[in-house]
Parts: C-alpha cells; structure tokens; sequence
C-alpha cells in the first residue's frame, strides 16, 4: 500500500563567517564578487525569511546548522599548531587562501549536502542518506563529516533511516550530493525515478568532458550511491551534463534543470543527450505521465539562466498545481522575467511565481533550491525524525534573535584571522544546538 509522504525542506541556516573569497572556479558568481564586503547577518536573515514564508504555506520546513568555521582541526592536519590564536595568525600570514577555505560558510548550500532516497525506492524501504565528498572543492571537502554528523542525530532511528559514509574523497569519486540528483513520481509516497546527472565519467579519458571548468560530479560516484541506496535499474535514470553547460557556468545540474513530482523544468542545453534522458524517464515513470517544461536557448540564453538561476528555484506542490519560488534576479534580467509571464500564461503545470530574496547566497552562486536539501518522509519517517529542527514560528523567533545577538553586519577577508571572530562563532553554536535540540555535533563540542 502506497503510503502518504511529505516533501521535507532543510534548509542550511547561513553561518556567521559568511564571506567571498572567489574559492569556486566555475562558478560564475563566487569569482565577480571575490572580496566583496558580506554581510552574514542579511545573509542569515534572509534565509530565514524564505524558510518562515514556506512554513507559513504549510510545507515540512526544517534546518539544518551552519558548520564552525574558521575550522581549525583542519588547519593543524595541514601543520599548522600552537593556540587558536597563534594557528590562525600563522595561517593568515602565510596562507591566506587556506584561511579564507577553511572560513567558508558554504554549508549552508544544503542542496550539496547529502544524496537522499525515499523509502519507497530504497531495497530496505528505509530512507537512505550519504552526505556529498564535494571532493572537487577544498573548502567544501571538509564539510560532510559534520553533515553526517548532524544528518545523524536528526534522523536518528535506524529502523527508519540509514547513514552512510561520504564517497572516497578523490576526483573519481566527486559527489556534490542533491544538486545533481533529481527524484520524479506521481505522489511522494510512490516509488519514483531517480534521475542522477553527472558532469564526466572518471575511467574513460574518451567520454566528452568540458574543457574550461571542472565537472565536479561523476558517473562512477553517482553509481556508488544507487548501489548503496539498493536502488533498482528500473527506477534509476543516469544522465550526463551538456559539457557545454559546465563550461558556460552551470556547476551543478540545479542551475539548469528542477524537478518535482511529474514535471522536470528545465533549459534545451542542460542534458547532453535529451531525447533519451526523457525517454528514459518515461519508460521508468509509474503513476504519472512525465511533464517536460523546456526552456529554449531562443527564449532564455544560456548566460541568462545562469545570471539570473531561474532553473535555481524550488518547485513545490500547491493544492492548483505547482509554484516555482525563483530568487529576485529572475524578475532583473529581461528574458527571464517575460518568459516567466509567458509561462504562467502557457497553462502547464507551473502555475504560480513567487520571488524569494536570496541576494547574499546568490552572490556566491546559491539560490533558493542551493539553500534546501530535500527529503521525501512519509507519516511514519516524520514522527520519528528529531522534530526541534522544524521551523515553528516560535522556533522562528528564537533564532532570529540569535542572528541579531551573534552574527555581524560587515565581514571582510581580514576579519577572517580575529581571534574574536571565532571565539563568537563557537559561543553562538555551543547555544545553537541547544535550541535545536541536536547535542554535540562540532568537534569544539567533543
Ligand atoms: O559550491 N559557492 C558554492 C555554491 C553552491 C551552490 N549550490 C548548488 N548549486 N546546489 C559552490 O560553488 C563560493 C564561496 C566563495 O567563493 O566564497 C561557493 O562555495
């Protein structure tokens, strides 16, 4: 019997070293605003508003914490030592990019933080998650052992959920996670397809590949994980990136291409092959009949999907169809904003538009579906989650005033080094998973 399931959302709350160090080659946005002044406080509140607005429509809205950052178990694994203070001075003035890498607040871009499979798809019908190696980044490469961690004491009962570990963290197994894994169906609960892209195939030198920036995810690591998850053929599509795209900005699939229930939206340049990437969907689809929204390069050029991450947006579930919730940028760049109009004229089943103002992750290439790690929970899997991490308008008003008390307005690459800084950051985490109710999860903590 097909049970009723949800469409969770976690959202990656922005950590207070929000910055930009232009540490991702590739990625369009985090190179224009390298050493732009961030403001982690706008940052975190605007998260938090995009989280309350989806809350307050009634969908499951969770989230999940920032990491510690300046990370400096990181630092003394490359030979830094001495105190805090001291690993970080030596740290500035020597290696300043190291600094700013192991500064990131990068986690917060959820959609990178783990591969989930519903029970309904899964051999064991648990949920399955294994957080992303994001081995093709060095500041991101250190992030899955706490998102395992915290992905860990959330969903806690093993009758319910299994864990596993992040992919080896070499270039062959690259995984960036939920940003390049697209899961269609007819209702949640039904087993669905599951869609992987991946950017190259690691033991064939042959295969087309881009040649200007770097595929961060490969087929070989996309396997891995349908096999870990006990996925079956017949509900696995994989489906490799236009190499073009990659080279042209789109870093991950989710700058190009969204799905959700039966519909994938999504650019004509995103798939290498997208005739048969349909035709594999539809042959697998049960339930429901595939609705392909494509977007043509005549109506939206590529440079302008990637400018203004229209493909970044969430595709949710409205009792009248499905709304698209797309960052501001949409409505600032011409082509997109009037192909918007014509597609809530086009009566498909995208039937509502509503901007979300995300300008500080969008700064550094995260829109709203960067923001969000999707997981798919029936009744069962939902009561038995640790339910402090859903966002209340109680939970709401906590943690907006922990932004306000702990977070500053104005962060430059200098500030990286204070000694302060990271002295506020642990002090607003040690309180942080006292609010969520999640225990220890920093190493600070252990
Ligand atoms: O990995 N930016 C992130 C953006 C991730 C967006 N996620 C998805 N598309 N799902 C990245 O490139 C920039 C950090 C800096 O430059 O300071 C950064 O890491």
């Amino acid at each position: 019997m097909v049970k009723h399931a949800v469409e969770a959302n976690f959202d990656g709350l922005v950590g207070p070293t929000h910055n930009y160090a232009g540490l991702s080659w590739g990625n369009v946005a985090s190179k224009t605003n390298v050493n732009a002044v961030s403001n982690p406080r706008e940052a975190a509140l605007q998260g938090l508003a995009k989280m309350k607005r989806l809350a307050d429509r009634g969908y499951v809205q969770g989230i999940l914490p920032p990491h510690e950052r300046p990370h400096i178990p990181s630092l003394k694994a490359l030979g830094f030592s001495g105190t805090d203070a001291q690993v970080l001075e030596q740290v500035a003035t020597t290696s300043p990019s190291i600094l700013a890498a192991v500064s990131s607040a990068s986690s917060m871009w959820t959609a990178n933080a783990a591969t989930v499979s519903p029970s309904a798809d899964t051999g064991d019908h648990r949920v399955h998650f294994t957080p992303a190696n994001l081995s093709a980044k060095f500041h991101r490469s250190i992030e899955h052992t706490v998102t395992g961690r915290t992905l860990k004491s959330i969903f806690a009962d093993e009758g319910y959920f299994a864990h596993h570990p992040a992919l080896p963290s070499v270039s062959h197994f690259g995984d960036e996670g939920a940003a390049n894994h697209t899961r269609l169906c007819g209702h949640y609960g039904e087993p669905g397809v599951e869609l992987f892209v991946y950017g190259q195939v690691a033991f064939n030198e042959q295969a087309p590949a881009p040649q200007k920036y770097p595929a961060r995810q490969t087929l070989e690591a996309s396997q891995a994980i349908a096999r870990l998850h006990g996925l079956k053929d017949s509900n696995l599509v994989f489906a490799q990136q236009n190499p073009a795209a990659i080279d042209a900005g789109v870093f991950h699939n989710d700058v190009i291409a969204v799905g959700n229930g039966n519909t994938l939206f999504y650019h004509s340049m995103a798939f290498l092959n997208e005739e048969q990437v349909l035709a594999d969907i539809r042959a697998r689809l049960t339930g429901a009949e595939l609705e392909a929204v494509r977007v043509s390069n005549a109506d939206v050029p590529l440079e302008d999907a990637v400018a203004s991450y229209l493909f970044n947006s969430q595709l949710l579930n409205t009792p009248d169809g499905m709304l698209l919730a797309v960052p501001g940028e949409c409505r600032e760049v011409a082509s997109v904003s009037k192909y918007l109009d014509k597609l809530l004229d086009a009566g498909g089943p995208i039937t509502a538009v509503e901007v979300f103002d995300v300008k500080q992750s969008m700064r550094n290439g995260g829109g709203p579906a960067c923001l969000r790690l999707r997981v798919v929970l029936n009744d069962d899997e939902l009561q038995a989650m640790h339910r402090g991490v859903l966002l209340t308008d109680a939970l709401y008003e906590r943690l907006t005033t922990w932004v306000e008390t702990h977070y500053r307005s104005e962060l430059t690459r200098g500030d990286l080094a204070d000694p302060m800084l990271l002295d506020e950051v642990r002090k607003a985490l040690d309180e942080l998973t006292g609010i969520l109710g999640l225990g220890s999860i920093y190493d600070f903590q252990m």
